[in-house]
């Protein structure tokens, strides 16, 4: 059976552009809600706050924090892997990978009224995901990165390119992306590019945002 929500309108014209990864490991080194404010400046629509280490009370006290400024300046808020997290903290939306709870199981949970992403890698799991309720997915590796241990074979541009008439979701590329691959991403199919240490490792993040941004105006 295929499935596919629709989509309240507004929603949808916040899928695409830069995808933010929060991910914990940078938090020692940077501000979040810093990050996250200039983020939103930029005109960065969505952020995702990824925890792979932390206890749930870690976990939560950051991503309340991070919700709570997420919500003021008009940015989806996206918990990765845990919809209990996600639930606790009124995110916007959970995002989840082939190793998480099922998509079937996890809308269950969540309701219709929460985004939920998916994680894929390959045809096969981006038809799965799309069937299964999925509202948008990322894909990848395209390139090469150790934000993810142990990740799956990369893509490439060609990988995108051939998934993009597999779906009618959004699609976020994801993996190593550079801002210098953003224009070929998005004539390869991509809606948007989720990124983690391009923003968080740039020296000048200001001009890190605006480089990846430029393609999408
Ligand atoms: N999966 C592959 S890369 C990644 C995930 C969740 C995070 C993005 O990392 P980066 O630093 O932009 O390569
Ligand atoms: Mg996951």
């Amino acid at each position: 059976m295929t499935f596919n929500r629709p989509l309240h309108h507004r929603l949808l014209l916040l899928l695409n552009g830069l995808y933010l990864i929060l991910d914990q490991r940078w938090a020692s080194r940077c501000s979040f809600p810093e990050v996250l404010r200039e983020a939103g400046q930029a005109g960065v629509k969505l952020v995702q706050y990824r925890n792979k280490t932390g206890s749930m009370k870690q976990a939560y006290e950051a991503a309340s924090i991070l919700g709570n400024v997420a919500k003021e300046i008009g940015m989806l808020f996206i918990v990765n892997d845990r919809c209990d997290l996600a639930m606790a903290v009124e995110a916007d939306g959970v995002h989840l990978g082939q190793t998480d709870l099922s998509l079937t199981f996890a809308r269950k949970l969540v309701g219709n009224d929460m985004l939920i992403g998916a994680s894929t890698h390959n045809p096969e799991q981006v038809r799965t995901a799309t069937e299964e309720g999925a509202d948008y997915l990322g894909f990848g590796p395209i390139f090469p990165t150790s934000t993810k241990s142990n990740h799956d074979p990369v893509v490439g541009f060609q990988g995108m390119k051939h998934i993009r008439e597999l779906t009618p979701l959004p699609v976020f590329a994801i993996g190593g992306i550079t801002p210098e691959s953003v224009t070929e991403l998005c004539q390869a199919g991509a809606n948007g590019v989720a990124v983690a240490s391009g923003i968080l490792d740039a020296a000048d993040r200001h001009q890190a945002f605006t480089q990846y941004l430029a393609p999408f105006h």
